[in-house]
């Protein structure tokens, strides 16, 4: 009979264990599936090299992207789920929809090179991302990455954001005028937030900082991505 009963408590005692384990584990994927930080940017402004950079320590060939690739960032007792999705443009937004509900922070790179050139197309994309429903709600951070500063023509950081702060107040002006000519009034959706102000970064409803960066190896074989993850880190 007391055998019987001393094995009773110790099922019990091992059946708490387990459950607290099975808890612990729940919790942990629970919290690890909203720590994703996904590399935004158009064709060939460095997402891919610079995942591998980030993910693997090292440099590679790279070619057009098609699919997402994921990895895990750990530094310290920083664990974070980095994700490169192609820039082209049919596929964006697909694999951006796909997992911006784990985002905890989005990385918007910049060829800084070819910026000038690329400005209308990159800042439609920025404003689109901007104004997502989602990541207004979930105070999603911005890091604007300005990719490619080991060649001597690459625009800054601070020139990069002036301009794109233009850009985006122009953009803001001339889509509230759609939306108002077509049904009399302007709708929230697909709006950087308050028209009635200029654009600005200084004062906008997300935390958006601006970095430099290179992912290529410059002539004595150094990557920098130090401010990128810096960044991470502090978001973490
Ligand atoms: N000089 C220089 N070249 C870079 C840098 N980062 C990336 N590149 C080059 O830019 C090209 C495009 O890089 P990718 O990483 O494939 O670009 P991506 O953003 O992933 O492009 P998609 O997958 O098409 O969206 C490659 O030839 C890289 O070697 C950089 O910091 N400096
Ligand atoms: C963002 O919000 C959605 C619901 O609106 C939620 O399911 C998701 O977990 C949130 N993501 C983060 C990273 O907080
Ligand atoms: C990237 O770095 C490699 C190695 O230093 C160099 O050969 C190559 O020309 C660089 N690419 C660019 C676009 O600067
Ligand atoms: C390597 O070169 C880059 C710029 O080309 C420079 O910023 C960096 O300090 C250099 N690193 C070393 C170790 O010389
Ligand atoms: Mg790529």
């Amino acid at each position: 009979m007391e055998s019987y009963n001393y094995f009773r408590e110790i099922s019990i005692a091992f059946l708490v264990i387990l459950l607290t384990i099975v808890f612990f584990l729940i919790y942990k994927r629970g919290k690890s599936s909203r720590r994703g930080i996904i590399l935004v940017g158009l064709c060939d402004s460095g997402k891919t090299l610079i995942f591998s950079q980030l993910i693997h320590k090292k440099y590679i060939q790279t070619f057009t992207s098609i699919k997402d690739n994921v990895g895990g960032f750990v530094e310290g007792d920083a664990f974070l789920k980095i994700i490169d999705i192609p820039g082209h443009e049919r596929l964006r937004y697909k694999f951006f929809d796909e997992h911006k509900l784990s985002a905890r922070g989005i990385v918007f790179v910049i060829d800084s090179l070819t910026f000038v050139q690329d400005l209308k197309d990159a800042a439609e994309f920025l404003y689109n991302i901007l104004s997502d429903d989602i990541l207004t709600r979930n105070k999603t951070n911005i890091l604007i990455l300005c990719n490619k500063q080991d060649q001597t023509l690459a625009k800054g950081s601070t020139a990069i954001r002036s301009i794109l702060e233009k850009e985006l107040n122009t953009l803001q002006m001339t889509k509230s005028r759609q939306v108002e000519s077509v049904d009399g009034k302007i709708s929230k959706k697909s709006s950087l937030g308050n028209n009635e102000h200029e654009f600005s970064f200084q004062n906008f409803q997300l935390n958006v900082e601006f970095a430099e960066c290179f992912a290529n190896h410059s002539k004595n074989g150094t990557s920098d991505i130090d401010q990128l993850k810096k960044w991470l880190l502090k978001i973490a």
